[in-house]
């Protein structure tokens, strides 16, 4: 913990709306091919939204470095200036691919601690092992895959054929999914999106008991914040893909392939998470335009004191944003 004296819950509700209307914003660019535009949208809505909140907010995790970013980058100050000093992590489209696609899976994230007590973590891959509370204290991210699966499956009182292991569909995962298919569990392969699939494990009413990738490292502290409020646990290690990146993990004081645990990624409990679904996922439902004209969004609200976890549906006026004609 650090001497704030400000608590940062009180933002909870404000910081869902701020989702909302990123998600909207990017909505509009479902399945138009159009990664950066559906990126910007959401990214500038999120800014302005987030500039009208009553804190003294810096980035610690948003769209980059100030000189490849020029909104949310690291180190920008955003809210009123007044109310408590924060931490912010945003992923204002988690998924990009995805809605450029018109794909399931994409989400827009943010992530709120106190000042100094959420990981900075560079943009470099990072090895995740998530799992719901029944298995959290249970798994050992520097342990085998197999160990982590026995010890997951144990703790849920399933049977190896019960189990489903949650794994990007990537190259650099065949071994992993080689070595849960031996043991007899199932793979969930997912194209995109380690945030909406890492808190899935969280949930009663999802199919993935176990989540394990080499993704991104910013998507790990978000992921971790909300799985602190569901109660579950994610553990990591950065892996650098050269000796650039791992220079810039040693500079941020992270040492590549050291473990991370959930007091490494938040030092307080006095943390928010928000996600809005953009497309459907385990997680949310995507963004609708009803009959009405009003659009219908989901959004999952986390609040670390006392860890409650609303999931929210809101109807919002059907404000018509000029990207609509664009695409
Ligand atoms: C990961 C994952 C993200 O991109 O960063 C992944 O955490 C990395 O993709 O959810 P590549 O294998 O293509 O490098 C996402 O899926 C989307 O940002």
């Amino acid at each position: 913990m650090n001497g704030f004296t400000e608590p940062v819950h009180h933002l909870g509700l404000s910081l869902a709306a701020v989702c909302e209307q990123a998600a909207i914003a990017s909505a509009e660019w479902i399945g138009c091919g159009n990664k950066n535009e559906a990126d910007g949208a959401a990214t500038e809505a999120m800014r302005s939204l987030l500039n009208r909140m009553p804190m003294q907010g810096t980035v610690v995790i948003g769209e980059g470095e100030l000189d490849e970013a020029p909104m949310l980058y690291i180190g920008e100050k955003l809210g009123t200036g007044q109310g408590p000093r924060v931490d912010i992590a945003v992923d204002p489209l988690e998924g990009t691919a995805l809605v450029a696609d018109g794909l399931d899976n994409s989400l827009s994230v943010i992530a709120i601690a106190p000042e100094g007590c959420l990981l900075h973590a560079p943009d470099t891959y990072m090895e995740k092992l998530a799992v719901g509370p029944a298995a959290a204290g249970q798994i050992d991210i520097t342990a085998p895959l197999l160990y982590n699966l026995q010890q997951t499956a144990k703790a849920l009182g399933k049977d190896m054929r019960e189990m489903t292991v949650s794994i990007q569909n990537r190259p650099r995962h065949r071994e992993a999914i080689e070595t849960v298919r031996r043991a007899g569990a199932k793979v969930a392969l997912f194209q995109e999106g380690d945030v909406s699939c890492s808190i899935a494990t969280a949930l009663s009413d999802t199919a993935a008991d176990l989540f394990y990738s080499i993704g991104g490292a910013p998507e790990g502290v978000v992921s971790a914040v909300a799985l602190h409020c569901l109660g579950g646990e994610l553990q990591g290690r950065l892996k650098p893909e050269n000796e650039e990146q791992a220079l810039r993990c040693r500079l941020m004081g992270v040492l590549p392939d050291t473990p991370l645990f959930m007091q490494d990624f938040l030092r307080s409990d006095d943390c928010l998470f928000a996600a809005t679904g953009i497309t459907d996922s385990m997680l949310l439902s995507g963004v609708r335009r009803n009959s009405g004209g009003n659009w219908a969004v989901h959004t999952m609200l986390g609040i670390g004191q006392g860890r409650q976890v609303y999931f929210m549906k809101s109807e919002k006026a059907g404000i018509r944003l000029p990207v609509a004609e664009l695409c």
